[in-house]
């Protein structure tokens, strides 16, 4: 009989609920959700309910709420969304202090409890908490990954197949850097069905797409009021947790540890990796022109001096 794996989400707000969902209905494992003990009723509640969906929903996993860090034990994937979400008016980068503390926290108790376990993390500012988190856990550096390229990345490919009234499923294209205001859609290889983008708009509309990618996060948090996005975050951290734990080798861009790729030392930034049962078992570099080194390398500025305010 062969064990069933089981996925610990620490944080079971918006985004942790959908993941439960998502990883249930794609029955990719036993879910445990855990959250502060002020919420564990809240983390119970959605537990129940999604063990009551399991006849309509297709579905034959247990799910669990909790607040009792045990309860992780065993786990081989981790996903993080612990913290406080956005409201109109902040950047990500406002979060940083509040958020750090919880993520202090949060890598103790898991390197404790799940120390082999690949961990995904969407808190924000991601690419700094994903920093901290693996200075925090000492986790090996394949084991930590940060989810925003695939989201950003997902946003970019859905805004041109709008653009361009093509097919989504025929869209691709990555998004690189950081996860703010600053990231880098690569243009010149996106492409509609293997037509190069710029075969099917003009410049000013592939400016508008660019412009809608990295401002799509913001429209959410100022039309919600009071929260973010959280439908496509949970399906893009589900992409990511999915070729993990089916050894996809899926090529998903992620916020990794760069060890020199692309000119990046030492921090945690989008780039395109191979994600199978090893984790981040590898960046893809490619050659980029002088004008994308020169953005990668802004964002990545961007990134830097946010992780310096972090004391490890
Ligand atoms: P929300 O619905 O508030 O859920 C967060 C949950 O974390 C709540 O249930 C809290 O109780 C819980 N929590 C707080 N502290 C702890 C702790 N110490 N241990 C365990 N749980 C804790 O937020 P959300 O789910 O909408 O968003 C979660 C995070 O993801 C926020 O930081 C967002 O900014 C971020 N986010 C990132 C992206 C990316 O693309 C990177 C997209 C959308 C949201």
């Amino acid at each position: 009989m062969t064990a069933r794996n089981k996925i610990a989400l620490i944080g079971g707000g918006q985004i942790g609920g959908m993941l439960a969902l998502i990883a249930a209905q794609k029955q990719l494992g036993d879910v445990v959700i855990l959250d502060i003990p002020q919420a564990e009723g809240m983390v119970k509640a959605k537990a129940i309910d999604l063990m009551a969906l399991r006849p309509h929903g297709g579905y034959d996993v247990d799910i669990t709420g909790t607040s009792d860090y045990r309860d992780i034990e065993g786990a081989s994937l981790v996903l993080i969304t612990a913290g406080v979400p956005r409201k109109p008016g902040m950047t990500r980068d406002d979060l940083l202090k509040i958020n750090l503390k919880i993520m202090k926290d949060v890598a103790g108790k898991v390197k404790e409890h799940a120390p082999d376990a690949f961990v995904i993390l969407t808190t924000n500012p991601l690419d700094a908490m994903v920093y901290a988190f693996y200075k925090y856990s000492g986790l090996p550096k394949q084991q930590v990954a940060g989810m925003a390229g695939s989201l950003d990345s997902g946003r970019f490919r859905s805004f041109i197949a709008m653009k361009t009234g093509c097919s989504v499923e025929d869209v691709s294209g990555v998004v690189m850097g950081g996860h703010g205001p600053s990231m880098v859609p690569i243009t010149r290889t996106a492409s509609v069905g293997g037509v190069p983008l710029s075969a099917l708009l003009g410049e000013e509309e592939i400016h508008e797409v660019v412009e809608h990618t990295r401002n799509a996060g913001t429209e959410i948090v100022n039309l919600l009021g009071n929260g973010s996005a959280f439908y496509s975050p949970a399906s893009s951290v589900m992409d990511m947790a999915e070729a993990f734990l089916l050894d996809k080798k899926r090529v998903i861009p992620s916020a990794a540890l760069c060890e020199g790729e692309y000119g990046v030392d030492g921090y945690f930034l989008g780039v395109p990796c191979v994600i199978g049962r090893g984790g981040i078992e590898r960046i893809l570099e490619f050659e980029l022109t002088d004008e994308e080194r020169e953005e990668l390398h802004k964002t990545a500025d961007a990134v830097k001096q946010l992780v310096e305010e972090i004391e490890i």
